[in-house]
């Protein structure tokens, strides 16, 4: 049977390998992998020559936010169009944001509205993760367990934020729930009263600027809701996952629960290791551009986020992209330059710079292997979130979604050459070592040397099975 596109003399790069090979595509998934395949191939729709390219699994970014309806009134700037755009520039052929209840709303029309929201508008494939906010009774019984069925098995929930966060007592209820029908919990950990008091004191002294943002967000605060989550999660036995680690406090945490035996998993973001609390102190009201929660921290922090990928406490490396502009159309500043930090909405873009930074800042300069590499960015979010292994690897049956990379071309980061809707990077000006040449979708270009090229509407829907990562160690008693 003929092959539609034959890639050849590719170095591969797995989670697990690294070995020369041809890779026969048919029909958007790879059929044939091993050397000489362009022998015996027969006729071929495209031959791509790989010599001197490392070809690596798609990107999965399985933690951004993409159009995602806001409380406050505040929009994002990326919907399913630009966002994927934005990310198969960079490598990254699937993305996983999320479906957001919030109080009140049904769940499951959380999830419809959601999909009314991407349809017919993603250029790469995605899957949903929800956000759980009111886990009343019909969301506990009937809601969850029914679309976890269906192909939504993981939810965040969040300790932090006062629209979104659960009491102990619900995250128990959720928790419990998740371990019953085998769902994947991912947990926000911040201490809501820890930075509703520091954020009151630091504004009843005239702090308001954007760099006391770093201070109310204090890492104490993110280790204490990190260790309640953790043994929240062994009361009841489930596995649990901390998004967005910010430093040495909360990876502690989670070192001693996994070394405890814990299922416990934690996921760390590019702002975590390039930016610190000072970037947050710039001229005027710039410092704006890099509020997140949680918020960058310090140099030890950052040496501190390496070791713990390098040494494997963390599985995950997702952007949390959270589209945002800086100015809007008439160059006005979101709530205007005066408003306090606690006004800024939290997060920053990252879509297109997340594999082109861990690339550069941990491969080239040798503070992982390739491979881990890979498994960080595609192979464990794959595993973790019930993708695999149609998702997250090179392997026979798997998706054709690959990205070809330059290991040694020269980059620098700017804004005007990304593809989101947002007016700036954190990362401008960055020079970086490595580049996405080519990335393909199911077997489709969907990317060359940092252009997107494919069309919205060709990224399919993904329904996740329940992963394996979310089984419970044990029978704890009582459930
Ligand atoms: N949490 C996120 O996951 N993303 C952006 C902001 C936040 O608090
Ligand atoms: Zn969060
Ligand atoms: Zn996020
Ligand atoms: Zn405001």
């Amino acid at each position: 049977q003929r092959l539609d596109t034959l890639i050849t003399n590719a170095t591969v790069i797995t989670a697990a390998d690294r070995f020369v090979a041809d890779i026969g595509i048919r029909d958007g998934r790879i059929v044939a992998l091993g050397e000489g395949l362009a022998e015996g191939a027969g006729p071929v729709g495209e031959t791509i020559d790989a010599s001197g390219l490392w070809v690596m699994p798609g990107g999965i970014d399985a933690h951004c936010h993409l159009a995602q309806p806001l409380g406050d009134g505040a929009v994002m700037a990326d919907d399913f169009a630009s966002g994927t755009r934005s990310a198969a520039a960079g490598g990254t052929t699937t993305v996983i944001p999320f479906a957001a209840q919030f109080k009140g709303q049904s769940l499951r029309a959380a999830v419809e509205d959601y999909h009314r929201e991407s349809d017919g508008k993603a250029m790469i494939d995605y899957a949903f993760h929800m956000i759980v906010t009111d886990p009343n009774q019909t969301v506990l019984r009937e809601e969850l367990p029914a679309l976890i069925e269906e192909g939504y098995s993981s939810f965040k929930i969040y300790l932090t934020y006062d629209d979104l966060k659960l009491n102990d007592r619900e995250v128990l209820e959720v928790l419990a729930l998740a371990r019953r029908e085998g769902a994947m919990v991912m947990v926000h950990a911040e201490n809501a009263d820890c930075i509703a008091y520091l954020t009151e004191l630091l504004e009843a002294q005239g702090h308001t600027a954007p760099r006391y943002h770093a201070e109310a967000h204090s890492s104490i605060a993110e280790r204490e809701a990190t260790h309640r989550a953790i043994s929240l999660a062994e009361l009841i036995d489930v596995p649990l996952l901390i998004v967005h680690v910010s430093g040495p406090q909360a990876i502690e945490q989670i070192r001693w629960a996994q070394s405890r035996g814990l299922r416990v998993y934690g996921e760390t973001c590019p702002q975590y290791l390039m930016l610190t609390a000072d970037d947050l102190d710039q001229d005027g009201f710039e410092g704006a551009k890099c509020v997140c929660s949680p918020p960058p921290r310090d140099p030890a922090a950052q040496q501190a986020v390496w070791e713990a990928l390098e040494s494997g406490v963390f599985q995950v490396f997702s952007s949390d992209h959270a589209p945002f502009r800086y100015e809007d159309d008439k160059g006005k500043k979101l709530h205007g330059e005066e408003a306090s930090f606690s006004c800024i909405p939290n997060g920053i873009p990252g879509l297109e710079t997340r594999l082109a930074i861990l690339f550069s800042e941990g491969v080239v300069k040798q503070r992982i292997d390739a491979t881990r590499f890979v498994a960080l960015t595609a192979t464990n979010p794959a595993k973790i979130y019930g993708l695999y292994p149609r998702k997250g690897t090179i392997a026979v049956g798997s998706d054709a979604d690959l990205t070809l990379w330059d290991p040694e071309a020269r980059v620098t980061v700017r804004n005007d050459d990304l593809h989101h809707a947002v007016d700036y990077t954190p990362y401008e000006g960055l020079e970086l070592t490595g580049r996405v040449v080519m990335a393909l979708c199911r077997g489709q270009v969907v990317a060359r040397d940092g252009k997107p090229c494919g069309q919205a509407g060709d990224g399919q829907f993904l329904r996740c099975d329940k992963p394996t990562p979310a089984r419970p160690r044990g029978q704890a008693k009582g459930f």
